[in-house]
């Protein structure tokens, strides 16, 4: 039954002809024609369009979590907006119907033999490949971090896990005012927006809500070189800053957290002649974004580049060596922020791409870099942020979103969670670039 499916498959070039060959000798019930690695946003949104339109047993779905999160609300419910339990939804209920879920990690690739192993040593093959599993959280990067996370008393947390992001509202909450310090590491990290999103709503809270501003100073520590990497958001977050009355200290890298003394240490780099100093500021609550890195498995492995990035071709998202391998969201080097809305922008041209590879055919359809990061500047404010590959803005709205908006916020807060669950998860939402394309249509006529 396999091989008769395999049969049907239109050729895809050479190699790729000759790889069936080879993987019909590993047949087993453990062989699809599509696997997905990665049950997360890319993965989920690859995989509903594969098994509605392919049908049972085609696609095969790789991953290991019980729970999916939707991992932009954490801003909200760091910032007490929303609950964590507002952010997940059981794997199980997202899962395509006719997708196979298997329960496992991905551990290695094996692309000549269009193979991947997972953690309960099974062997998976596939004809065809998209990896899309996320990238690695390195809080233990930073010494001292894991401990003080742990621990309720330290004054430390973080939104960039399940585990730490409530703490994050229950410093801001009972915060009797001191150093605030919020901290960006250096690139590449998802949603590179983040770090400051929740200083805003910690500022404003203090400000409006605890009444605590006037003996509080907010401190921004961040490792790069600019407020924010394209211009023209960054225009309009240094006027935020200035309003609010934040400290902005650039080239400033937490490298070391003492909880037990309310501490941190800081690498400064001088950008004139790249020197480095260390310097300690106290702090009274501090929010860590920590570095981020690719997954343990993907570091040296066949299908990443020597970052350890799924190397693939930016535009059209297949592999640059493995014609039927393909990667989508945080796990790929393609060169645009890592962000749940650079996932539907991704999901469509990665679609087309596939669906070329199989025809036999060279992939025509081209990702631009459409990323955006909702930046909340405050409770009901937000400047929509939406740029490509050269930092150029690219705008949903004929309106300057450069301006933080009330509509903004509430795009963010109230529609974006059910365009995720029940568009880009079930494949159905592929970005803003049709609504774009409309809206400015309509303008030009
Ligand atoms: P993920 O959604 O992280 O999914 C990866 C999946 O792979 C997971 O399900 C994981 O369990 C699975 N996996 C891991 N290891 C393995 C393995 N070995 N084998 C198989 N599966 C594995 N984006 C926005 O667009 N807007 C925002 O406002 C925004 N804000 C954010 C705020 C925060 C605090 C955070 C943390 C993220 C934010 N993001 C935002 C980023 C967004 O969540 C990610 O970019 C997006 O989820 C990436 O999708 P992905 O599919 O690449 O990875
Ligand atoms: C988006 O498509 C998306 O994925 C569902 C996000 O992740 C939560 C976003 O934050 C944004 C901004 C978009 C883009 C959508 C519009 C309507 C501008």
């Amino acid at each position: 039954m396999v091989s008769l499916l395999r049969t049907s498959l239109a050729p895809v070039g050479k190699a790729i002809a000759a790889q069936h060959f080879s993987t019909a000798a590993v047949l087993s019930n453990d062989s699809y024609r599509f696997v997905v690695a990665g049950g997360g946003a890319g993965g989920l949104a690859i995989a509903s369009s594969l098994a509605r339109k392919y049908g049972d047993g085609n696609v095969a779905v790789i991953e290991p979590s019980d729970v999916h999160y939707y991992q932009p609300m954490w801003t909200l419910v760091g910032g007490g907006e929303k609950t964590l339990q507002d952010s997940a939804k059981e794997m199980s209920k997202l899962m395509p119907k006719n997708a196979t879920w298997i329960k496992e990690k991905v551990e290695q690739f094996d692309p000549a033999q269009n193979l991947v192993y997972t953690s309960d040593n099974r062997k998976v093959n596939y004809d065809y490949l998209v990896v899309a599993m996320g990238l690695q959280v390195n809080f233990n990067k930073i010494e001292g971090l894991p401990e003080a996370l742990e621990d309720p008393a330290s004054g430390v947390a973080s939104n960039f896990s399940p585990k730490y992001v409530n703490k994050t509202f229950e410093l801001i909450k009972n915060f009797q005012g001191g150093n605030a310090i919020f901290t960006m590491p250096t690139l590449p990290i998802k949603c590179p927006g983040a770090p400051q999103k929740i200083m805003y709503l910690a500022e404003d809270y203090f400000r409006n809500k605890s009444g605590v501003r006037d003996k509080t100073t907010v401190m921004y520590n961040s490792a790069l070189a600019v407020l924010f990497g394209v211009k023209k958001y960054a225009n309009s977050l240094w006027k935020v800053v200035e309003r609010k009355g934040i400290q902005v200290n650039l080239h400033t890298n937490l490298v070391e957290v003492m909880s037990k003394e309310k501490k941190a240490m800081f690498t400064i780099t001088n950008p004139a002649d790249n020197t480095t100093t260390n310097k300690i500021f106290d702090y009274d609550m501090i929010h860590v974004s920590p570095p981020m890195g690719p997954l343990a498995c993907l570091k040296d492995s066949p299908v990443s580049d020597a970052n350890g990035w799924v190397d693939v071709n930016k535009t059209t998202l297949q592999h640059m060596r493995f014609p039927n391998v393909f990667a989508i969201g945080d796990c790929s080097n393609v060169p645009t922020s890592k962000t749940a809305a650079a996932v539907a922008g991704q999901s469509g041209v990665l679609l087309k791409s596939l669906e070329s590879v199989m025809k036999g055919e060279i992939p025509a359809e081209k990702y631009d870099g459409y990323t955006s990061c909702p930046l909340i500047t405050g409770y009901g404010t937000t400047i929509l942020a939406e740029f490509d590959f050269n930092a150029a803005p690219l705008e949903t709205f004929p309106i300057d979103q450069g301006k933080e908006r009330t509509s903004m916020y509430y795009l963010k807060r109230d529609i974006m969670p059910e365009l995720y669950w029940s568009g880009l998860l079930r494949g159905v939402w592929r970005g803003p670039g049709i609504v774009r394309k409309a809206l400015h249509a309509g303008l030009k006529n």
